[in-house]
């Protein structure tokens, strides 16, 4: 085990090296040291060795880790520099230059397609509230019905703070707890916000994204009601007539839960096409009918009330609306990918 590892540290180190662009270093490290990196399955190993092994092989382990993350680290500052310098020796930008009146400006592409959703629900008279993005563990995962036990907390790598109890907010479902207590009934809330998790980036997952919330309580809501939201607001962004399909899927904050999938707007299913992956059907989100005990705890009484919930990626909306290859483009200050929208 020890040769092995010696050798993936070579191999790794010799590699980085040869990396030209941040995100060819970021897909790298991903598949080294990542979740199922390279790295990481040979570290699963360990706890099979026994107590003598476990000494030397996780001591050396851990400082090849080190040296492998440093030796990323560098790599990614000395791409950073050779970049800065090859703009500073090709760019000239005079700052004297009087603004040019005719210079366009517009939104930037998640903004664009969150102030369409906007409009739609503004029209169904929802009011918008903007989510928190420091909230605590009760709102982003006890009054979801998510206690400290349940395995679905694991299914979103959180940032924990240092002060105790405080998150990064994980998903816009953390303000269903916060508008129920703050706002009378009935509650039709759309709830844009930035959320946060501590995973591998890649050209579909990002650490730090966008996503909407719907939110709806009165008497008799049904999974119907829900059903004609999404198809407005789907037709609207896309400017066609889009089917919806529900799946049964399983949100512990949910009773029954959906999974969402829409008509894809690209082939309208007459032929097979790449974004849906060549079934017809664009898998879109979660939803479902709010669970009454996430009702009770913000002292709704389920037997009177009930409700509708969903949420989805407004980051990977975009980039089915505009047809954008990698999520990555998003927050990178790259004006050539910008001015196309
Ligand atoms: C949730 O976050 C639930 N709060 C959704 C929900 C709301 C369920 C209301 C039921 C009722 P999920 O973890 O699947 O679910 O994330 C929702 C969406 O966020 C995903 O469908 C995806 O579009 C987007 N998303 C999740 N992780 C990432 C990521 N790392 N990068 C970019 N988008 C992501």
């Amino acid at each position: 085990m020890q040769q092995k590892l010696n050798s993936l540290k070579l191999d790794v180190l010799e590699k980085i090296k040869s990396l030209k662009t941040e995100s060819e270093v970021i897909d790298y490290r991903n598949a080294i040291v990542g979740k199922n990196g390279s790295l990481t399955e040979i570290l699963k190993w360990i706890k099979d060795l026994s107590v003598e092994e476990k000494q030397t092989i996780g001591k050396l382990s851990n400082d090849i880790k080190v040296a492998i993350l440093e030796a990323f680290e560098m790599r990614l500052k000395e791409i950073k520099k050779i970049e800065v310098e090859a703009k500073l020796a090709n760019e000239f930008f005079d700052v004297t230059t009087p603004a040019s009146s005719d210079t366009k400006i517009h939104l930037h592409p998640i903004t664009a397609v969150l102030r369409q959703v906007e409009d739609t629900f503004k029209r169904m008279g929802f009011d918008i509230f903007e989510s928190n993005e420091v909230t605590t563990e009760f709102f982003n995962f006890d009054s979801l019905n998510i206690p400290a036990t349940h395995p679905a907390r694991d299914m979103q790598d959180t940032f924990w703070l240092e002060w105790m109890g405080n998150v990064l907010a994980t998903q816009t479902s953390s303000m269903q707890n916060i508008i129920m207590k703050s706002q009378k009934l009935p509650i039709k809330a759309l709830i844009p916000g930035r959320v946060f998790r501590n995973e591998d980036i890649d050209a579909t997952h990002e650490n730090t994204f966008y996503q909407v919330e719907w939110m709806v309580i009165d008497k008799n809501i049904s999974l119907a009601n829900l059903k004609y939201t999404i198809k407005t607001m789907l037709s609207d962004l896309f400017g066609k007539e889009v089917e919806i399909r529900l799946r049964p899927g399983y949100f512990p904050f949910v009773e029954p839960g959906v999974e969402v999938d829409f008509s894809c707007t690209f082939c309208d299913g007459k032929s097979p096409c790449r974004v849906c992956k060549w079934s017809s059907w664009i898998e879109f989100m979660w939803a479902g009918l709010i669970h009454p005990n996430v009702l009770t705890n913000a002292w709704i009484d389920p037997e009177i009330y009930s409700g509708f919930a969903f949420g989805f990626g407004l980051n990977r909306l975009a980039m089915i609306k505009y047809n954008i290859p990698d999520i990555r483009y998003f927050q990178h200050p790259n004006l050539s990918f910008l001015k196309q929208f």
